[in-house]
């Protein structure tokens, strides 16, 4: 069996260490499809958030209170960055860290794309699945917010880390959407899939980002594989992180009815087979869309294996 997920940073790390298990007991092979909107280039860097949490969750190096970065991270290059008075200032570099991004951004300068230099970066941490960003080309998140009474569109890290989300918040945009292509493989991986799962990730800007790459987006919405997400919202709240901010100001219910919505029916011309929700949400109905309530909290591996063999479940079903 092949699974495709499509994932963002954190939570679809979470996610994808239950979909490993899954496939390891079970002889599946896993790919992900990962955003890359969060991404951004600092101090001549070339950093990518939800790539690197995945790849150092899935390598078992993840830092698990911050949810971003490495675990024993040290802080010596950030302390002499900020000596020097070195903008920006409020965006964290671990040291550790830092060799990911330089060893990524040489290869990036020598010209290999991103899905060459992120297999060549996962040697390293073996992860067991396939990771391939959604786009080896440019597509990054800004934001549409007023800061110091000014309207102005910022990259997406400076909205969130800087800002913590708490400036009044208009848009998001995908810059560069209109021309990126699916990188490398991602067009392959989702034709030869038997189901595509999409993670409790963030749905505004972890997993829109990835479909707005249209060839992706249509590759699984005609593809052969039934689609069936999962809800990051339970009981009305994201289990951590912006995704309340995020859908409020696209003017969606916080709820895994309003996350649905907005992904909608694959066969209404949306993308949704099957919505797995959490038990709190028994009642949630999705016009055109299997619903189930089984629970969703991803509290260790077990559970979080457990989800997702409802979620295949459902695929069956929903098929
Ligand atoms: P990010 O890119 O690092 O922000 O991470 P993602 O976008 O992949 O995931 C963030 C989302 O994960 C948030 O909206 C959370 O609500 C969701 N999430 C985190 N832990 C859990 C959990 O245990 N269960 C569910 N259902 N969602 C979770
Ligand atoms: N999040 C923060 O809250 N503060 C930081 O200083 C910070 C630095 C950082 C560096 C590398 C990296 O891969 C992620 C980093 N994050 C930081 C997390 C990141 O801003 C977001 O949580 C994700 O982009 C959302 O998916
Ligand atoms: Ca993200």
């Amino acid at each position: 069996m092949r699974i495709v997920v499509l994932t963002g940073g954190i939570g679809g790390a979470r996610f994808l260490m239950g979909v490993r298990a899954h496939a390891r007991r079970n002889g599946a092979e896993v790919t992900a499809v990962v955003n890359v909107g969060d991404d951004v280039r600092m101090h001549g860097l070339r950093i990518c958030p939800d790539l690197d949490s995945v790849m150092y969750t899935l390598g078992g190096a993840a830092d698990p209170e911050r949810g971003w970065g490495r675990v024993g991270e040290t802080w010596a290059i950030k302390e002499e960055l900020t000596r020097y008075g070195a903008e920006p200032t409020w965006f964290g570099l671990g040291d550790k860290d830092i060799a990911t991004h330089l060893v990524r951004t040489t290869m990036l300068n020598a010209g290999y794309p991103l899905s060459a230099v992120t297999a060549a970066l996962c040697d390293r941490w073996q992860p067991g699945i396939t990771m391939l960003p959604a786009s080896d080309d440019r597509l990054e998140t800004h934001v549409v917010a007023d800061v110091e009474g000014e309207r102005k569109a910022i990259h997406f890290q400076e909205w969130w880390v800087r800002h913590r989300g708490e400036v009044p918040t208009h848009r998001f945009v995908f810059v560069g959407a209109e021309t990126a292509k699916p990188a490398a493989g991602v067009l392959e991986a989702i034709s030869a899939a038997d189901v595509v799962l999409v993670a409790p990730s963030n749905p505004v800007v972890s997993i829109a980002p990835i479909l707005a790459v249209q060839a992706l987006k249509e590759a699984v919405q005609n593809g052969p594989a039934p689609v069936v997400g999962v809800s990051p919202i339970i009981g009305g709240a994201p289990v951590r992180g912006m995704a309340d901010r995020c859908l409020a100001t696209l003017g969606a219910e916080v709820s895994a009815a309003g996350v649905a919505g907005l992904y909608g029916a694959r066969r209404e011309g949306g993308l949704l087979d099957g919505w797995l929700v959490d038990t709190a949400d028994e009642a949630t109905e999705v016009p055109g869309v299997t619903t189930r309530a089984v629970p969703l909290w991803m509290t260790d591996e077990d559970a979080t294996a457990a989800m997702v063999a409802h979620a295949l479940e459902l695929a069956e079903v929903a098929r």
